[in-house]
């Protein structure tokens, strides 16, 4: 099921061919973010990756141990966020299969205050009670942006996590993700669900400019996509989670992540199959919650694969990276996408493990889905901290 539900609409859902490849790959490391990238394409980088520099055994940084600000608020902070003291870190992943992620690079970000929490449904409906606003999952598509699609596929909704019942190959998205009319933010599976339940649950079926909106709304922004990296560490330097180097510490299920066999059986083991209430699993150590799992998060950046490369190749620290200036990913070039962090309730070390610290993701903008939502920062005022970053060690990868 699914897959013809799913031939049309919004973005990267139009004139998509869903029997892109019945080569056999290996799982591990897809990108799961979407739901909608080309698995044919990112088994070919995952290969090449293998052969190349990407695929490179951990680079053991030398002679830089990053330095954390000092952790004091600048002053009084906002309800419902806390501060973050920005500082330098390691950023990146050098898993095997987090291709994108590599290689460690050195970034320096100023403090922000960052919400503890993603944004609420019942933030979010404060937010359109007073401002009226529609998000793009709730407009009818027009024409004239859809100019190849039949006029009967231009019907508003959003891209719903539909699995099958039975094992499938992990070759392409459209078996588990479906294109549901009427799905959006107040009806997360479809007309016929509501959040009047989930009010604490973070808010889905989020487009970019959704989030944008409500950013501005509240008088903040979406994070960079270092802040988001530097937020969800929590402190800690190059660990493989936010919380340390083992998943399930003491047994623990410390994130919202998909326990069972994807996509077919969902065991729900760690309490949840869907999204779970905001600050259901322990806090980081910034106190912020769900940094990694539940939802996926936007964030301001465009994406680039080779974006951590250029950085590191250029062997200063990145002071307050903004992100590439355009969007390349080479398995959909044309589709302009942003950054997308955290991992979601649909992550699993069995496809794309995005919970784990450092993995990317990247999305539409104009696609929302039940399993992506944001937060927002706000500046720290006129804290600025950069001199310990231009200690430069002129060590380069
Ligand atoms: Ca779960
Ligand atoms: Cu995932």
């Amino acid at each position: 099921m699914g897959v013809a539900l799913g031939a049309s609409l919004s973005g990267a859902w139009i004139h998509r061919h869903h029997s892109d490849s019945t080569r056999e790959i290996s799982a591990a490391g897809l990108h799961c973010d979407s739901g909608i990238g080309a698995a044919k394409a990112h088994a070919r980088s995952m290969v090449t990756a293998s052969g190349g520099a990407l695929g490179a055994p951990p680079i053991t940084p030398i002679n830089w141990t990053p330095k954390i600000n000092d952790r004091k608020p600048p002053g009084p902070g906002s309800e419902g966020m806390t501060w973050i003291p920005g500082g330098e870190f390691w950023m990146g992943s050098q898993e095997d299969r987090m291709t994108d992620a590599k290689p460690w690079h050195r970034v320096y970000v100023d403090g922000y205050w960052m919400d503890k929490t993603a944004v609420t449904n019942e933030q979010f409906a404060r937010f359109v009670k007073a401002t009226g606003y529609v998000t793009v999952a709730e407009r009818k598509p027009r024409a004239e942006d859809y100019p190849q699609a039949p006029p009967e596929k231009l019907v508003a909704g959003s891209v719903v996590f539909s699995p099958p019942d039975h094992p499938v190959e992990l070759d392409s998205q459209f078996r588990w993700w479906s294109y549901v009319q009427g799905a959006n933010w107040r009806h997360p599976e479809g007309p016929k669900s509501d959040v009047t339940d989930r009010m604490n649950h973070p808010v889905v079926h989020i487009a970019y400019e959704d989030a944008l909106a409500y950013c501005k709304w509240a008088g903040k922004r979406l994070p960079t996509e270092a802040e988001f990296e530097f937020a969800s560490r929590g402190g800690l330097d190059r660990k493989r989670y936010d919380w340390g180097d083992d998943f399930m510490p003491g047994g623990k299920h410390m994130a919202n992540t998909f326990q069972g066999h994807f996509p077919d059986t969902n065991t729900g083991e760690d309490g949840y199959r869907g999204t779970a209430p905001v600050g259901s699993f322990p806090a980081n150590g910034y106190g912020l919650f769900d940094m990694a799992g539940n939802v996926w998060e936007w964030t301001s950046d465009w994406y680039r694969p080779d974006y951590y490369q250029t950085l590191a190749a250029n062997g200063e620290v990145a002071i307050n990276p903004k992100g590439p200036a355009d969007s390349l990913d080479p398995n959909e070039p044309g589709v302009q996408k942003r950054v997308q962090r955290g991992g979601s309730f649909l992550c699993t070390h069995q496809y794309c493990a995005r919970y784990i610290a450092g993995g990317r993701g990247k999305g539409e903008l104009d696609t929302g889905t039940n399993h992506l939502g944001f937060r927002c920062v706000r500046d720290g005022g006129q804290r600025v901290e950069k001199a310990e970053a231009a200690r430069n060690t002129g060590w380069r990868p």
